[in-house]
């Protein structure tokens, strides 16, 4: 199949999801353009089958803000015609699945039909979407899509509940790349982190409010005054200086350590002890599946999809947002006696497998198949 992706090129979960997709899709022999206004992060194109087209919106001072919907639906309507897109693939609904309608309408016009399966990521639907601002075209663009998938079944329960939705939902999990997790504990490089005594504990994220990042902190906090242990956190935004400042507080400022945004996420998984998501909402968790995946057991609040990512007992322990309290105990349980741990990183392992990209983007082909035959 031609499959044309829209997806945030950035570092958020959604953009990462599209991007491995797509580079499975063409492994797996079909023909795939991305379509956005950067190139993905995670995207190398190092195949003949990967194209990416970039979306130009000009800047212009009349414009208090710029039209990127305009300028994406025009590319998709010229990509379209230019490459005979088959099916057009939109991750996150605003704009992208608004977007996409407008250029099926358009390509309609010419004769064209190109179906639209689009996939809701969280805050699409959770925070941002159904905000009154944006509800009437986002339910709008849902019902307009030929088919739907979301990334948990608690984010379709939160689609069904907060939008007035007509058509079928398909749970098409987040997945993995479980061969790129495997590396050899020699790789790790740990000492360069640690000392040998040092437990590390990690913590990936946009460092956005809703990922509660004070109670990483908190969380490290209290298992650093129990065992020798340093702080990871890899990623940038929002509340970072208000981390900086409450470590300095804490006089914790020289156990943590910043890597900013990183695409060696793996490498830095590699030599952690334990993962903290304590999100406010997450309809999936996707960089606890990729701790799980290099063997890192999972600390996290049981909100959104985490419960079916994290398994509680096995991956990691589940706590109510906010139980700090819970939370530490919970690291401590793991991180405290060495064979426990040990148990734990496998086990995690084990439920990351049940994620591997092989089983679930077969999933997506099938989607685009009984689309395509039905539109
Ligand atoms: O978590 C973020 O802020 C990024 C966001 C995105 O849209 O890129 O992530 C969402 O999609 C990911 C991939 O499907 C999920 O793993 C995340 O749980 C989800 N984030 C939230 O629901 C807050």
């Amino acid at each position: 199949m031609k499959i044309g992706i829209v997806c945030y090129p950035t570092f958020g979960g959604s953009g990462v999801v599209a991007t491995e997709l797509g580079l499975e899709l063409s492994k797996r022999g079909h023909e795939i353009h991305f379509i956005t206004y950067n190139q993905p992060v995670r995207l190398e194109l190092i195949s003949n089958n990967v194209h990416y087209h970039e979306v130009t919106v000009p800047e212009y001072p009349l414009f208090h803000y710029q039209p990127y919907e305009l300028a994406l639906s025009s590319k998709l309507v010229d990509m379209v015609k230019l490459h005979d897109i088959e099916i057009l693939h939109v991750h996150y609904a605003i704009p992208h699945a608004y977007a996409a309608y407008m250029a099926k309408k358009m390509l309609q016009e010419e004769g064209i039909n190109v179906p639209i399966v689009t996939t809701l990521h969280g805050t699409d639907i959770t925070l941002v979407g159904s905000h009154p601002f944006y509800k009437s075209a986002v339910t709008f663009s849902i019902n307009k899509s030929d088919a739907v998938t979301t990334v948990s079944q608690s984010l379709k329960d939160d689609t069904l509940r907060l939008f007035d939705i007509k058509n079928d939902i398909h749970v098409v999990s987040n997945f993995i790349d479980l061969e790129k997790y495997n590396h050899k504990f020699t790789d790790c490089q740990r000492g360069m982190m640690a000392n040998d005594d040092e437990k590390i504990i990690t913590h990936i994220s946009n460092l956005r409010p809703v990922k509660r990042v004070q109670d990483v902190i908190s969380i490290f906090y209290n298992i650093q005054k129990e065992i020798p242990a340093k702080l990871m956190f890899i990623g940038e935004g929002p509340e970072k200086e208000k981390i900086e400042l409450r470590c300095q507080e804490l006089g914790i400022l020289d156990k943590v350590v910043f890597f900013g945004r990183s695409n060696e996420i793996d490498k830095i998984l590699c030599f952690s002890d334990l993962f903290l998501l304590p999100s406010q909402t997450e309809s999936f968790g996707l960089a606890a599946l990729e701790a799980m995946a290099s063997g890192v057991p999972v600390i996290s609040s049981n909100s959104g999809g985490l419960p079916e990512v994290n398994i509680h007992g096995e991956s990691g322990f589940l706590s109510n947002v906010g139980d700090v309290e819970d939370m530490t105990k919970n690291a401590m349980y793991i991180l405290s006696d060495e064979e426990r741990l040990k148990a734990f990183k496998k086990s995690a392992r084990k439920v990351a497998e049940k994620f591997d990209l092989h089983a679930i983007v077969p999933q997506y082909e099938a989607i685009y198949e009984d689309t395509l035959a039905k539109c």
